[in-house]
Protein backbone atom coordinates (compact mmCIF):
# COMPACT_ATOMS: atom_id res chain seq x y z
CA UNK A 1 0.00 0.00 0.00
CA UNK A 2 1.22 3.63 -0.49
CA UNK A 3 2.52 5.72 2.60
CA UNK A 4 1.46 8.93 0.74
CA UNK A 5 -0.69 10.30 -1.73
CA UNK A 6 -0.93 13.36 -3.18
CA UNK A 7 -4.03 14.83 -4.42
CA UNK A 8 -3.91 16.71 -7.34
CA UNK A 9 -7.38 18.79 -7.27
CA UNK A 10 -9.66 21.21 -4.84
CA UNK A 11 -12.94 21.47 -3.10
CA UNK A 12 -14.83 18.57 -1.96
CA UNK A 13 -13.16 15.84 -4.20
CA UNK A 14 -9.77 16.78 -2.66
CA UNK A 15 -11.56 15.80 1.22
CA UNK A 16 -13.04 12.69 -0.31
CA UNK A 17 -9.94 11.60 -1.64
CA UNK A 18 -8.62 12.84 1.87
CA UNK A 19 -11.40 10.12 3.76
CA UNK A 20 -10.59 7.43 1.59
CA UNK A 21 -6.87 7.57 2.30
CA UNK A 22 -6.89 8.30 6.17
CA UNK A 23 -9.21 5.48 6.47
CA UNK A 24 -6.28 3.10 4.75
CA UNK A 25 -3.75 4.67 6.63
CA UNK A 26 -2.24 6.69 4.19
CA UNK A 27 -0.89 10.32 4.77
CA UNK A 28 -2.23 12.82 2.20
CA UNK A 29 -0.82 15.91 0.69
CA UNK A 30 -2.95 18.47 -0.76
CA UNK A 31 -1.58 21.08 -3.39
CA UNK A 32 -3.46 24.47 -3.85
CA UNK A 33 -3.35 27.57 -5.94
CA UNK A 34 -2.52 31.07 -3.71
CA UNK A 35 -6.40 31.44 -4.56
CA UNK A 36 -7.03 28.46 -2.05
CA UNK A 37 -4.74 29.04 0.53
CA UNK A 38 -7.30 29.35 3.19
CA UNK A 39 -9.42 26.23 1.61
CA UNK A 40 -10.80 23.00 3.81
CA UNK A 41 -8.80 20.69 1.52
CA UNK A 42 -5.04 22.49 3.09
CA UNK A 43 -6.15 22.59 6.27
CA UNK A 44 -7.06 18.81 6.73
CA UNK A 45 -4.25 17.67 4.42
CA UNK A 46 -1.27 16.34 6.38
CA UNK A 47 0.43 18.09 4.64
CA UNK A 48 0.03 21.19 1.51
CA UNK A 49 2.19 22.54 -1.27
CA UNK A 50 1.55 25.68 -2.82
CA UNK A 51 1.96 25.38 -6.56
CA UNK A 52 1.16 28.56 -8.17
CA UNK A 53 -1.15 31.18 -9.25
CA UNK A 54 -4.75 31.23 -9.69
CA UNK A 55 -5.21 30.21 -13.00
CA UNK A 56 -5.65 26.72 -13.27
CA UNK A 57 -3.43 26.64 -15.97
CA UNK A 58 -0.26 27.57 -13.84
CA UNK A 59 -1.99 25.50 -10.67
CA UNK A 60 -4.28 22.37 -10.70
CA UNK A 61 -3.11 21.72 -14.72
CA UNK A 62 0.54 22.40 -14.66
CA UNK A 63 2.49 19.19 -14.81
CA UNK A 64 5.36 20.57 -13.47
CA UNK A 65 4.39 21.93 -11.00
CA UNK A 66 2.75 18.73 -9.97
CA UNK A 67 5.78 16.53 -10.26
CA UNK A 68 8.09 19.08 -8.04
CA UNK A 69 5.56 18.81 -5.36
CA UNK A 70 5.75 14.95 -5.49
CA UNK A 71 9.50 15.37 -5.00
CA UNK A 72 9.49 17.59 -2.32
CA UNK A 73 6.82 15.80 -0.19
CA UNK A 74 7.81 12.23 -1.35
CA UNK A 75 4.54 11.14 -2.77
CA UNK A 76 4.50 7.64 -4.22
CA UNK A 77 1.04 8.10 -6.14
CA UNK A 78 -1.16 10.96 -7.31
CA UNK A 79 -4.94 10.73 -7.11
CA UNK A 80 -6.69 13.24 -9.84
CA UNK A 81 -9.86 13.35 -8.86
CA UNK A 82 -12.46 14.76 -11.76
CA UNK A 83 -11.98 17.64 -13.84
CA UNK A 84 -8.03 19.06 -14.23
CA UNK A 85 -5.86 16.21 -15.27
CA UNK A 86 -8.22 13.12 -13.93
CA UNK A 87 -7.89 12.32 -17.88
CA UNK A 88 -5.01 13.44 -19.22
CA UNK A 89 -3.47 10.50 -20.67
CA UNK A 90 0.48 12.32 -20.65
CA UNK A 91 0.16 12.92 -17.75
CA UNK A 92 -0.75 9.34 -16.35
CA UNK A 93 2.49 8.38 -18.66
CA UNK A 94 4.64 11.14 -17.07
CA UNK A 95 3.65 9.85 -13.31
CA UNK A 96 4.23 5.96 -14.41
CA UNK A 97 7.96 7.38 -16.20
CA UNK A 98 8.62 8.56 -12.85
CA UNK A 99 7.52 5.41 -10.17
CA UNK A 100 4.96 7.30 -9.07
CA UNK A 101 1.29 5.57 -9.12
CA UNK A 102 -1.29 7.27 -10.99
CA UNK A 103 -4.43 6.34 -9.39
CA UNK A 104 -6.57 5.28 -12.41
CA UNK A 105 -6.75 3.61 -15.65
CA UNK A 106 -3.49 3.32 -17.62
CA UNK A 107 -2.54 5.73 -19.98
CA UNK A 108 -3.05 4.01 -22.70
CA UNK A 109 -7.15 3.15 -22.06
CA UNK A 110 -7.22 6.71 -21.12
CA UNK A 111 -5.57 8.10 -24.52
CA UNK A 112 -7.96 5.29 -26.41
CA UNK A 113 -11.10 6.69 -24.59
CA UNK A 114 -9.92 10.03 -24.91
CA UNK A 115 -10.67 9.80 -28.57
CA UNK A 116 -14.22 9.40 -29.45
CA UNK A 117 -13.64 7.55 -32.71
CA UNK A 118 -11.23 4.90 -31.28
CA UNK A 119 -13.83 4.77 -28.08
CA UNK A 120 -16.63 3.58 -29.96
CA UNK A 121 -14.86 1.28 -32.57
CA UNK A 122 -13.35 0.03 -29.02
CA UNK A 123 -16.91 -0.18 -27.20
CA UNK A 124 -18.53 -1.86 -30.97
CA UNK A 125 -15.40 -4.53 -31.20
CA UNK A 126 -16.74 -5.21 -27.28
CA UNK A 127 -20.14 -6.31 -28.17
CA UNK A 128 -21.33 -2.82 -26.80
CA UNK A 129 -24.62 -1.76 -28.26
CA UNK A 130 -22.98 1.89 -30.09
CA UNK A 131 -25.26 4.47 -31.99
CA UNK A 132 -25.34 4.22 -35.95
CA UNK A 133 -23.34 6.00 -37.80
CA UNK A 134 -20.27 6.79 -39.69
CA UNK A 135 -17.51 3.87 -39.96
CA UNK A 136 -14.77 6.30 -38.51
CA UNK A 137 -14.40 9.87 -39.53
CA UNK A 138 -16.27 11.78 -42.03
CA UNK A 139 -14.30 14.15 -44.39
CA UNK A 140 -16.00 15.79 -47.10
CA UNK A 141 -19.38 16.65 -47.83
CA UNK A 142 -20.12 13.91 -50.48
CA UNK A 143 -19.37 11.62 -47.72
CA UNK A 144 -21.78 12.92 -44.93
CA UNK A 145 -24.39 12.63 -47.54
CA UNK A 146 -24.23 9.34 -48.31
CA UNK A 147 -23.90 8.28 -44.68
CA UNK A 148 -26.74 10.40 -43.67
CA UNK A 149 -29.22 9.25 -46.42
CA UNK A 150 -28.18 5.71 -45.32
CA UNK A 151 -29.65 5.92 -42.24
CA UNK A 152 -31.60 9.01 -42.65
CA UNK A 153 -32.35 12.20 -41.00
CA UNK A 154 -31.84 14.25 -38.00
CA UNK A 155 -28.15 13.06 -37.93
CA UNK A 156 -25.46 14.48 -35.50
CA UNK A 157 -21.64 15.68 -36.71
CA UNK A 158 -19.56 15.18 -33.19
CA UNK A 159 -15.78 16.18 -32.89
CA UNK A 160 -13.68 13.17 -32.25
CA UNK A 161 -11.21 14.91 -29.70
CA UNK A 162 -14.89 16.48 -27.89
CA UNK A 163 -17.14 14.69 -25.28
CA UNK A 164 -19.13 17.32 -23.12
CA UNK A 165 -21.11 18.58 -26.18
CA UNK A 166 -18.64 20.60 -27.37
CA UNK A 167 -18.21 20.47 -31.23
CA UNK A 168 -21.95 19.09 -32.01
CA UNK A 169 -23.85 20.06 -34.48
CA UNK A 170 -27.57 18.57 -35.80
CA UNK A 171 -28.20 18.57 -39.50
CA UNK A 172 -32.14 17.70 -39.91
CA UNK A 173 -32.35 17.54 -43.36
CA UNK A 174 -30.12 17.49 -46.05
CA UNK A 175 -30.03 21.31 -46.87
CA UNK A 176 -28.52 21.76 -43.25
CA UNK A 177 -25.80 19.28 -43.85
CA UNK A 178 -22.87 21.74 -45.23
CA UNK A 179 -23.20 24.18 -42.88
CA UNK A 180 -23.50 21.52 -39.87
CA UNK A 181 -20.25 19.83 -41.10
CA UNK A 182 -18.04 22.89 -41.16
CA UNK A 183 -19.25 24.74 -38.47
CA UNK A 184 -18.78 21.63 -36.41
CA UNK A 185 -15.19 21.64 -38.27
CA UNK A 186 -14.22 24.86 -37.57
CA UNK A 187 -15.47 24.64 -33.62
CA UNK A 188 -13.82 21.34 -33.36
CA UNK A 189 -11.09 22.89 -34.50
CA UNK A 190 -11.42 25.98 -32.46
CA UNK A 191 -11.73 23.99 -29.44
CA UNK A 192 -9.57 21.22 -29.35
CA UNK A 193 -7.18 21.79 -32.27
CA UNK A 194 -8.33 18.81 -34.47
CA UNK A 195 -11.03 19.11 -36.81
CA UNK A 196 -11.96 15.18 -36.81
CA UNK A 197 -15.88 14.76 -36.90
CA UNK A 198 -18.10 12.08 -36.99
CA UNK A 199 -21.82 11.36 -37.43
CA UNK A 200 -24.37 9.31 -35.64
CA UNK A 201 -28.18 8.68 -36.19
CA UNK A 202 -29.54 11.90 -34.06
CA UNK A 203 -31.64 10.26 -30.72
CA UNK A 204 -34.74 12.82 -30.37
CA UNK A 205 -35.53 12.03 -26.85
CA UNK A 206 -33.24 9.95 -24.81
CA UNK A 207 -32.37 9.93 -20.96
CA UNK A 208 -28.56 9.55 -20.07
CA UNK A 209 -27.63 6.43 -18.33
CA UNK A 210 -24.22 5.72 -17.51
CA UNK A 211 -23.10 2.30 -16.37
CA UNK A 212 -20.58 2.77 -13.28
CA UNK A 213 -17.81 -0.32 -13.90
CA UNK A 214 -14.84 -1.40 -12.44
CA UNK A 215 -11.94 -3.46 -13.02
CA UNK A 216 -8.48 -4.61 -11.01
CA UNK A 217 -6.25 -4.74 -14.48
CA UNK A 218 -5.96 -8.33 -13.45
CA UNK A 219 -8.55 -9.89 -15.44
CA UNK A 220 -11.57 -8.98 -12.94
CA UNK A 221 -14.19 -6.44 -14.09
CA UNK A 222 -17.69 -5.49 -12.10
CA UNK A 223 -20.81 -3.22 -12.76
CA UNK A 224 -22.07 -1.22 -9.70
CA UNK A 225 -24.92 -0.51 -11.62
CA UNK A 226 -26.78 2.89 -13.38
CA UNK A 227 -27.27 6.21 -13.04
CA UNK A 228 -29.66 8.15 -14.74
CA UNK A 229 -28.13 11.68 -15.38
CA UNK A 230 -30.68 12.99 -17.41
CA UNK A 231 -31.39 16.64 -15.29
CA UNK A 232 -28.85 19.03 -17.14
CA UNK A 233 -28.60 22.50 -18.65
CA UNK A 234 -25.96 23.09 -21.24
CA UNK A 235 -24.37 19.72 -20.44
CA UNK A 236 -23.83 20.38 -16.82
CA UNK A 237 -25.53 17.79 -14.87
CA UNK A 238 -27.51 19.54 -11.54
CA UNK A 239 -29.55 15.89 -10.85
CA UNK A 240 -28.02 12.37 -10.45
CA UNK A 241 -30.01 9.09 -9.66
CA UNK A 242 -29.65 5.75 -9.18
CA UNK A 243 -31.19 2.96 -10.27
CA UNK A 244 -32.79 4.99 -13.07
CA UNK A 245 -36.43 5.40 -13.15
CA UNK A 246 -36.89 3.92 -16.82
CA UNK A 247 -35.05 1.05 -15.91
CA UNK A 248 -36.01 -2.35 -14.62
CA UNK A 249 -34.17 -4.99 -12.82
CA UNK A 250 -33.49 -7.12 -15.76
CA UNK A 251 -32.48 -4.33 -18.30
CA UNK A 252 -30.34 -3.20 -15.69
CA UNK A 253 -28.76 -6.42 -15.57
CA UNK A 254 -28.35 -7.11 -19.45
CA UNK A 255 -26.62 -3.81 -19.69
CA UNK A 256 -24.34 -4.51 -16.83
CA UNK A 257 -23.20 -7.85 -17.44
CA UNK A 258 -22.51 -6.54 -21.12
CA UNK A 259 -20.77 -3.81 -19.89
CA UNK A 260 -18.59 -5.71 -17.51
CA UNK A 261 -17.98 -8.26 -19.44
CA UNK A 262 -16.39 -5.93 -22.16
CA UNK A 263 -14.00 -4.21 -19.10
CA UNK A 264 -13.15 -7.87 -18.49
CA UNK A 265 -11.97 -8.19 -21.67
CA UNK A 266 -10.00 -4.92 -22.11
CA UNK A 267 -8.32 -6.09 -18.46
CA UNK A 268 -9.85 -1.69 -17.16
CA UNK A 269 -8.12 -0.94 -14.18
CA UNK A 270 -9.97 0.71 -11.99
CA UNK A 271 -12.98 2.84 -11.72
CA UNK A 272 -15.12 3.98 -15.33
CA UNK A 273 -18.07 5.24 -16.68
CA UNK A 274 -19.74 3.70 -19.70
CA UNK A 275 -21.91 6.68 -20.85
CA UNK A 276 -25.16 5.36 -22.71
CA UNK A 277 -28.46 7.27 -24.17
CA UNK A 278 -31.54 5.33 -23.95
CA UNK A 279 -34.23 5.69 -25.88
CA UNK A 280 -37.41 3.03 -26.73
CA UNK A 281 -35.89 0.49 -24.47
CA UNK A 282 -32.49 0.38 -26.03
CA UNK A 283 -29.02 1.60 -25.38
CA UNK A 284 -26.56 3.27 -27.58
CA UNK A 285 -23.08 3.51 -26.32
CA UNK A 286 -22.00 7.22 -26.46
CA UNK A 287 -18.69 7.64 -24.52
CA UNK A 288 -16.31 6.23 -21.67
CA UNK A 289 -15.21 8.28 -19.23
CA UNK A 290 -11.73 6.72 -17.07
CA UNK A 291 -11.96 8.61 -14.03
CA UNK A 292 -14.02 9.62 -10.52
CA UNK A 293 -17.23 10.87 -11.39
CA UNK A 294 -18.92 14.00 -9.42
CA UNK A 295 -21.98 11.66 -8.90
CA UNK A 296 -20.29 8.30 -7.83
CA UNK A 297 -21.90 8.56 -4.11
CA UNK A 298 -25.53 7.69 -5.84
CA UNK A 299 -23.85 4.51 -6.51
CA UNK A 300 -22.03 4.11 -3.05
CA UNK A 301 -25.32 5.08 -1.38
CA UNK A 302 -27.03 1.98 -3.11
CA UNK A 303 -24.37 -0.55 -3.01
CA UNK A 304 -22.07 0.38 -0.14
CA UNK A 305 -19.18 0.19 -1.90
CA UNK A 306 -16.30 3.06 -1.05
CA UNK A 307 -15.26 3.64 -4.96
CA UNK A 308 -12.49 6.07 -3.67
CA UNK A 309 -10.76 3.36 -1.13
CA UNK A 310 -11.43 0.50 -3.95
CA UNK A 311 -9.62 3.12 -6.12
CA UNK A 312 -6.48 3.16 -4.06
CA UNK A 313 -6.70 -0.61 -3.10
CA UNK A 314 -5.89 -1.35 -6.89
CA UNK A 315 -4.06 1.10 -7.98
CA UNK A 316 -1.70 -0.43 -5.39
CA UNK A 317 -1.82 -3.61 -6.95
CA UNK A 318 -4.61 -5.25 -4.93
CA UNK A 319 -6.94 -7.40 -6.54
CA UNK A 320 -10.74 -6.27 -6.98
CA UNK A 321 -12.69 -8.48 -3.52
CA UNK A 322 -15.75 -7.59 -5.07
CA UNK A 323 -17.49 -10.44 -7.76
CA UNK A 324 -20.61 -9.36 -9.64
CA UNK A 325 -22.67 -11.99 -7.42
CA UNK A 326 -21.65 -10.10 -4.23
CA UNK A 327 -23.01 -6.93 -5.73
CA UNK A 328 -26.55 -5.84 -4.72
CA UNK A 329 -28.35 -2.64 -5.10
CA UNK A 330 -30.74 -1.78 -2.16
CA UNK A 331 -33.06 1.57 -2.20
CA UNK A 332 -32.54 4.37 -4.44
CA UNK A 333 -30.57 7.69 -4.36
CA UNK A 334 -30.43 11.26 -5.73
CA UNK A 335 -27.62 13.76 -5.39
CA UNK A 336 -28.26 17.39 -5.76
CA UNK A 337 -25.43 19.29 -7.14
CA UNK A 338 -25.07 22.12 -5.24
CA UNK A 339 -23.62 25.10 -6.81
CA UNK A 340 -22.75 28.61 -6.35
CA UNK A 341 -25.23 30.22 -9.05
CA UNK A 342 -27.86 31.95 -9.37
CA UNK A 343 -30.63 29.12 -9.59
CA UNK A 344 -32.32 30.77 -12.80
CA UNK A 345 -29.59 32.17 -15.06
CA UNK A 346 -26.83 29.92 -13.67
CA UNK A 347 -24.92 32.81 -13.54
CA UNK A 348 -21.70 32.27 -10.76
CA UNK A 349 -22.02 33.73 -7.46
CA UNK A 350 -18.52 33.31 -5.85
CA UNK A 351 -18.33 35.48 -2.76
CA UNK A 352 -18.33 34.74 0.97
CA UNK A 353 -20.28 32.37 2.77
CA UNK A 354 -21.84 33.84 5.77
CA UNK A 355 -24.01 31.21 7.13
CA UNK A 356 -23.42 27.90 6.41
CA UNK A 357 -26.13 24.78 8.17
CA UNK A 358 -26.23 21.58 5.96
CA UNK A 359 -28.88 18.82 6.60
CA UNK A 360 -28.38 15.92 8.57
CA UNK A 361 -30.43 12.81 9.79
CA UNK A 362 -30.92 9.35 8.06
CA UNK A 363 -30.45 8.53 5.01
CA UNK A 364 -28.35 12.03 4.26
CA UNK A 365 -24.72 13.00 3.18
CA UNK A 366 -23.23 16.19 2.61
CA UNK A 367 -20.13 16.12 0.58
CA UNK A 368 -18.64 19.57 0.39
CA UNK A 369 -14.92 21.85 1.15
CA UNK A 370 -16.71 24.61 1.82
CA UNK A 371 -17.42 26.47 5.50
CA UNK A 372 -18.92 29.24 7.36
CA UNK A 373 -16.73 32.40 6.49
CA UNK A 374 -15.31 30.88 3.39
CA UNK A 375 -14.79 33.33 0.51
CA UNK A 376 -15.92 31.40 -2.42
CA UNK A 377 -12.89 31.94 -5.31
CA UNK A 378 -14.19 33.38 -8.59
CA UNK A 379 -11.42 31.36 -10.60
CA UNK A 380 -12.89 27.70 -10.97
CA UNK A 381 -16.37 25.68 -10.93
CA UNK A 382 -19.04 26.71 -9.02
CA UNK A 383 -19.97 23.35 -7.17
CA UNK A 384 -19.85 24.36 -3.74
CA UNK A 385 -21.48 20.68 -2.50
CA UNK A 386 -23.60 17.79 -2.96
CA UNK A 387 -26.79 16.95 -1.14
CA UNK A 388 -26.99 12.89 -1.82
CA UNK A 389 -30.42 11.28 -0.33
CA UNK A 390 -30.54 7.57 0.25
CA UNK A 391 -34.46 5.57 0.86
CA UNK A 392 -35.38 2.49 0.41
CA UNK A 393 -38.21 3.59 -2.33
CA UNK A 394 -37.69 6.66 -4.77
CA UNK A 395 -40.49 8.12 -2.69
CA UNK A 396 -38.65 7.62 0.19
CA UNK A 397 -35.71 9.21 -1.29
CA UNK A 398 -37.72 12.03 -2.34
CA UNK A 399 -39.51 12.83 1.50
CA UNK A 400 -36.11 12.89 2.40
CA UNK A 401 -35.05 15.21 -0.15
CA UNK A 402 -37.73 17.51 0.48
CA UNK A 403 -36.49 17.52 4.07
CA UNK A 404 -33.32 17.63 3.94
CA UNK A 405 -33.47 20.72 1.51
CA UNK A 406 -35.56 22.63 3.64
CA UNK A 407 -32.66 22.31 6.10
CA UNK A 408 -30.04 23.30 4.16
CA UNK A 409 -29.50 26.78 4.94
CA UNK A 410 -26.62 28.93 2.79
CA UNK A 411 -25.96 32.54 3.44
CA UNK A 412 -24.11 35.35 1.77
CA UNK A 413 -23.99 33.50 -1.70
CA UNK A 414 -26.82 32.42 -4.36
CA UNK A 415 -27.08 28.64 -4.51
CA UNK A 416 -28.75 26.02 -7.17
CA UNK A 417 -31.20 25.14 -4.15
CA UNK A 418 -34.24 27.08 -4.64
CA UNK A 419 -33.81 25.38 -7.93
CA UNK A 420 -34.34 22.39 -6.53
CA UNK A 421 -36.88 23.53 -4.00
CA UNK A 422 -39.23 23.79 -7.36
CA UNK A 423 -38.06 20.65 -9.22
CA UNK A 424 -39.46 18.16 -6.76
CA UNK A 425 -42.82 19.74 -6.91
CA UNK A 426 -42.90 19.18 -10.76
CA UNK A 427 -45.13 15.89 -11.33
CA UNK A 428 -42.37 14.71 -14.52
CA UNK A 429 -39.51 14.52 -11.56
CA UNK A 430 -41.54 12.73 -8.51
CA UNK A 431 -42.83 10.22 -11.78
CA UNK A 432 -39.11 9.85 -13.09
CA UNK A 433 -40.63 10.80 -16.39
CA UNK A 434 -38.22 13.08 -18.13
CA UNK A 435 -35.43 13.09 -21.00
CA UNK A 436 -32.37 14.80 -21.47
CA UNK A 437 -33.91 17.67 -23.14
CA UNK A 438 -36.64 18.04 -20.24
CA UNK A 439 -34.86 20.85 -17.41
CA UNK A 440 -34.09 23.10 -20.42
CA UNK A 441 -37.66 22.70 -21.40
CA UNK A 442 -38.84 23.64 -17.91
CA UNK A 443 -36.14 26.60 -17.61
CA UNK A 444 -37.52 28.10 -20.63
CA UNK A 445 -41.09 27.75 -19.95
CA UNK A 446 -41.26 28.87 -15.97
C1 LIG B 1 -26.13 12.57 -28.81
C2 LIG B 1 -27.43 13.08 -28.70
C3 LIG B 1 -28.39 12.59 -29.57
N1 LIG B 1 -28.05 11.67 -30.51
N2 LIG B 1 -25.84 11.64 -29.74
C4 LIG B 1 -24.12 15.51 -25.64
C5 LIG B 1 -22.82 15.42 -24.94
C6 LIG B 1 -22.16 14.23 -25.44
N3 LIG B 1 -21.62 13.50 -24.33
C7 LIG B 1 -23.17 13.45 -26.19
N4 LIG B 1 -24.32 14.29 -26.31
C8 LIG B 1 -25.38 13.92 -27.06
N5 LIG B 1 -25.14 12.98 -28.00
C9 LIG B 1 -26.79 11.22 -30.58
N6 LIG B 1 -26.47 10.33 -31.52
C10 LIG B 1 -27.70 14.02 -27.72
C11 LIG B 1 -26.67 14.46 -26.90
C12 LIG B 1 -27.06 15.43 -25.90
C13 LIG B 1 -27.04 15.11 -24.53
C14 LIG B 1 -26.58 13.89 -24.08
C15 LIG B 1 -26.56 13.58 -22.74
C16 LIG B 1 -27.02 14.51 -21.83
C17 LIG B 1 -27.48 15.73 -22.25
C18 LIG B 1 -27.50 16.06 -23.59
C19 LIG B 1 -27.96 17.29 -24.01
C20 LIG B 1 -27.98 17.59 -25.34
C21 LIG B 1 -27.52 16.66 -26.28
Amino acid sequence: MFDKVLIANRGEIALRIQRACKELGIATVAVHSTADADAMHVRLADESVCIGPPAAAESYLNIPRLLSACEITGADAVHPGYGFLSENARFAEILEEHQITFIGPTSEHIQVMGDKIEAKETAKKLGIPVVPGSDGAVTSEPEAMKVAKAMGFPVLIKATAGGGGRGMKVAHTAADLGLALSTARAEAKAAFGNDAVYMEKYLTKPRHIEIQVFGDGQGNAIHLGERDCSLQRRHQKIWEEAPSPALNAEAQKEIGDTVAEAMRELNYRGAGTVEFLYEDGEFFFIEMNTRLQVEHPVTEAITGIDLVLEQIRVASGAQLVHRQSDITFSGHAIECRINAENPRTFRPSPGQITYWHPPGGLGVRVDSGVYQGYRIPPYYDSLIGKLIVHGKTRNECLMRLRRALSEFVIDGIETTIPLFNDLILQPDIVNGLYDIHWLEKYLAKS
